[in-house]
């Protein structure tokens, strides 16, 4: 019988820091679910006991490799790549690649411990893993970025497999480097299996995989809306980013009746007191993701709009926002302004997008605020979708992937209220996603024992 270390939060959380020097992003997410998790393993003496969360905030292990390519003018250019597998609790690892600049061991460490929660909120039986390089896919030619993908998997094949480790794109990987990382696991190991998701259609992926992740989102903000009554018809969003979760997330509100005033990149955001309709969402998605260009290019094809360069969209008034870019894009200071501007629900798209002070500001504010790991969960359920048919070796039909996406996230809701009550009519999304997330994992891990 392990002895019982009742250890407190901050002790807890001095530890965390301690054994993780210089990697802000995972102890600020640890941190955030921490803060739940006391709460709520205070009468629960097995989990200490048994340090579980101790154990998932500790990553089976982390890969980290060298990736050599050559640039078109015969340079050789060195990048590192990192696989962490975090926790295989309840199903192989899964979670997305991120190639962006950016990169670092704590980004990926705090987004394969995230990952964990969220796909146990799916229902679906998959762990958490991440993956990425600092490459910087910007400015690179079509030709360089198949190179980057052929070297990257030359490494990562080794420690993934459609029962080990599942990859799927995230930040700087759509398809197209998918196909390129399918196309070099399938060379080396003359296997066709299910050993990445996303993929084309032709290939094993699945219909609404691309579509699933902003759509999810924008399921998650009308099921909140739900519990006030209310729906997006005629509410007004601001959205950031202009990548796969944004247009998506645009793309579904604009078919539930409300109104995008704007989007974002690196370089700064677009308003359009229009509204961003379909036919503009068309443009960006070509001009973004196939010309491979600024979001500061909208002003000149949509004159009406207006282009702020080097900020973020939260001082735009509106209904409801959606973070769909990037982690730490929306500060404290943002949610204040967003709250006193009357904003009444935020769905995060990104992974961890508001930092902890604008959690707080949220959580005190009282709106409906979900993060990610509840509301941007559907992309990697219709993963998880993909595995399923690529186990069976058939493919489901559109209506039936729709219906089932509406329903997990539905379920991710419904979890989220179990255990997020706190009473007076206020849900605490943040605590129900994740003790409801907790939970699973850690039950799984006490079943199978000191391991
Ligand atoms: P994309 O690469 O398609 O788009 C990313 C968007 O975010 C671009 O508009 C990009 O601008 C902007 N962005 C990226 N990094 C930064 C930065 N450091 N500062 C400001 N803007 C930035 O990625 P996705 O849409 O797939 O991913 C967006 C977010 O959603 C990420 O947090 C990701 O982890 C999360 N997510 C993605 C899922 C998926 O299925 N794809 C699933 C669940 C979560 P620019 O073009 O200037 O780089
Ligand atoms: O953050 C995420 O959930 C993703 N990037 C999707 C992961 C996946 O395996 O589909």
């Amino acid at each position: 019988m392990a002895v019982s270390d009742h250890v407190d939060l901050p002790t807890f959380m001095e530890g965390v820091k301690k054994r993780n020097p210089y990697q802000p992003e995972f102890v600020q997410a640890v941190q955030e679910v921490a803060e739940d998790i006391f709460d709520f393993m205070a009468d629960k003496e097995q989990y200490h006991a048994q340090q579980i969360l101790r154990r998932i905030a500790e990553p089976d292990r982390v890969v980290s490799f060298r990736v050599c390519w050559e640039d078109d003018a015969g340079k050789i250019r060195v990048q590192r790549g990192w696989r962490v597998q975090n926790n295989n609790a309840i199903g192989p690892y899964k979670g997305g690649i991120r190639f962006h600049p950016s990169v670092t061991e704590s980004v990926l460490k705090f987004l394969a411990f995230e990952q964990t929660f969220k796909n146990a909120l799916t229902g679906l039986p998959m762990g958490g893993g991440k993956g990425g390089s600092n490459f910087n896919p910007k400015g690179k030619s079509v030709r360089e970025i198949m190179r980057f993908c052929q070297s990257f998997m030359t490494e990562l094949y080794r420690h993934i497999g459609a029962d080990v480790d599942v990859p799927a794109g995230d930040i700087g990987v759509g398809g197209r480097e998918i196909g390129y990382m399918f196309g070099q696991y399938k060379r080396i190991t003359n296997q066709f299996t299910g050993v990445l998701t996303g993929k084309g259609l032709e290939w094993g992926g699945s219909l609404i995989r691309t579509e699933a992740t902003g759509y999810g989102a924008v399921y998650f903000l009308a099921n909140m809306l739900a519990t006030k009554g209310e729906d997006l018809t005629g509410k007004t969003a601001v959205i950031s980013g202009s990548g796969n979760v944004a247009t998506h997330a645009a793309e579904k509100i604009v078919q539930l009746g409300g109104k995008v005033l704007t989007l974002s990149d690196s370089g700064g955001f677009i308003h359009d007191p229009d509204g961003i309709d379909q036919e503009k969402i068309n443009w960006v998605k070509e001009h973004k993701t196939h010309r491979r260009g600024r979001i500061e290019d909208y002003v000149a094809a949509f004159p009406n709009a207006t282009f702020v360069a080097g900020q973020t969209p939260w001082g735009v008034p509106c209904d409801v926002a959606l973070p769909c870019a990037t982690q730490n894009e929306l500060l404290g200071e943002d949610a204040k302004m967003l709250v006193a501007n009357g904003c009444r629900a935020v769905a995060e798209g990104a992974n961890m997008p508001t930092d902890l002070d604008g959690v707080h500001i949220f959580k005190a504010a009282k709106i409906l605020y979900a993060p990610g790991k509840a509301s941007n969960a559907g992309g990697v359920a219709v993963s998880g979708l993909e595995m399923s048919q690529n186990s069976e070796r058939r493919s489901w039909k559109e209506e039936e992937l729709q219906q089932m996406l509406k329903d997990i996230m539905l379920g991710i809701h419904q979890s989220c209220l179990t255990y997020g009550d706190q009473g007076g009519g206020y849900i605490d999304y943040v605590k129900g996603a994740n003790i409801a997330g907790f939970k699973k994992v850690a039950d799984a891990m006490l079943a199978f024992g000191v391991v």
